[in-house]
């Protein structure tokens, strides 16, 4: 954290292109939270609407201009362009401004490099920078980018970029290989949560949603909380305590974005499909979000691209202490199937949803009778830590057992089971 802040502030001019005018505060609260989470500055902007980018320079020659007034009279240290820009037209653009050129997707990138904390995270923001920057190194070696580091250069790459391209594709294959490794470590800890036959489930979210000061309040953990986007990268499990005697294991992981770069995704694909390896996950919604509704569709869109779009979801809306209107959260409760109304802060509606969160484990579980052999009592005993015991019976030839399981559990006991 220290080096964070000792880090230099950059000023940028900043670079709207979004056709639909109706997006405009949207798309500028979003670049703005952005820039503040990665240190830069927005001191200037300016806009083209683009249907689609030049070929050249991204946006018109005129505009290009433009900026380059702007950002000089402005005293900018870089430009950054709310898109995703080639490697030719970020050195066209550079060379034309004569400034350093930044793009959404590397700004993005640079967040995570600055919040990658464990090793999993710290390999995949290497590889997604990397992958990235790999076409733009081809021949984009611009006098800026060798100058210095900053937004865009920054993380467990930086020092790799300088070098040429063989030796990056040769980096890159490494690490892939050490992800793979990682990966097979993450698959094992999935397979032996398994073993516990629990059911799971996982928090999914736009960035700043409150994902984790939902995980917080229920787990009691003390995970970052924060306006920032992007405050949570790897995800944290925790078993939590529902009503009834039910429980669950529950996950916290890093939020979704509007236009998540594909190479992020790529990159990231064993931390986010953690929702995929999911029972059903819960979806927070910050309701007080004026553009709630469109930060609910990149959710479900980003769910289909990790093929998790099948899973049961809880819809949970946020943030609710922020609304005034509360017949807005009746009608939204009716209109959106299997949903609830929540604040994480204040723990408004948390009883209720602890309640639907309890139907959905419920929906997971049935009901198995079985006579388990007393030299296999430790099965008993696996029924009283995950599942709910509703009858236990010692008998001659064997101990009586009613549970609700899930259905590894049932699995276990099936040699066992019997009709009563
Ligand atoms: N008013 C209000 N603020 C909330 C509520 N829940 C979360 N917040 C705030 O929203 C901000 C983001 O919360 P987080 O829990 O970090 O959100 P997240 O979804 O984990 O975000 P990322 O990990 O960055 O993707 C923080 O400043 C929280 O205090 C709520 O119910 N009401
Ligand atoms: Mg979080």
């Amino acid at each position: 954290m220290k080096e964070e802040l000792l880090a230099p502030i950059e000023k940028a001019v900043l670079v709207y292109i979004n056709e639909d005018e109706e997006e405009d505060t949207v798309v500028e609260e979003e670049l703005e939270g952005l820039c503040e989470a990665a240190q830069v500055e927005p001191i200037a902007s300016i806009r083209q609407r683009l249907d689609r980018p030049h070929k050249g320079t991204f946006v018109g020659k005129g505009k290009v201009d433009e900026i380059a007034a702007l950002a000089k009279e402005s005293e900018a240290d870089l430009v950054l362009i709310d898109g995703e820009v080639s490697g030719m037209q970020q050195r066209n653009l550079e060379e034309r401004i004569g400034m350093k050129v930044v793009d959404r997707t590397q700004l993005i990138l640079d967040i995570f490099a600055r919040r990658a904390r464990t090793r999993e995270g710290m390999l995949q923001v290497e590889l997604a920078q990397l992958t990235y920057m790999m076409p733009k190194l081809m021949s984009v070696y611009t006098k800026f980018e060798r100058q210095k580091g900053g937004i865009g250069m920054r993380g467990p790459g930086e020092t790799k970029l300088e070098s040429d391209r063989r030796m990056v594709r040769d980096r890159i294959s490494r690490l892939n290989l050490e992800i793979e490794e990682v990966k097979r470590v993450r698959e094992q800890q999935r397979a032996s949560r398994r073993k516990h036959p629990f059911p799971f489930a996982t928090i999914v979210g736009y960035t700043s949603a409150g994902k984790s000061t939902l995980m917080n309040r229920l787990a009691g953990t003390d995970l970052l909380a924060d306006a920032m986007p992007f405050a949570t990268l790897d995800p944290t499990t925790r078993k939590i305590d529902l009503p009834d005697g039910y429980s669950l294991f529950l996950t916290d992981t890093v939020g979704f974005i509007r236009k998540l770069p594909t190479h992020l995704v790529a990159a990231f694909q064993s931390t986010l499909e953690e929702v995929t390896f999911a029972d059903f996950a819960i979806h927070v919604v910050d309701l007080s979000a004026p553009a709630w509704e469109i930060q609910r569709d990149a959710v479900l869109e980003t769910l289909e691209t990790l093929k998790a779009s099948d899973k049961p979801i809880l819809t949970v809306f946020n943030k609710i202490d922020r609304i005034q209107d509360k017949t807005l959260l009746r009608k939204i409760v009716a209109e959106w199937e299997n949903s609830v109304t929540i604040s994480a802060v204040t723990g408004e509606g948390l009883e209720d949803m602890m309640k639907a969160i309890t139907k959905m484990v419920q929906g997971l579980l049935k009901t198995t009778k079985a006579l388990v052999p007393y030299s296999e009592a430790g099965l008993v005993q696996d029924c009283y830590n995950f599942g709910r015991v509703h009858k236990e019976e010692y008998r001659a030839d064997g101990i009586f057992i009613e549970a609700e399981l899930v259905s590894e559990m049932r699995q276990k006991l099936e040699r066992f089971t019997v009709e009563e």
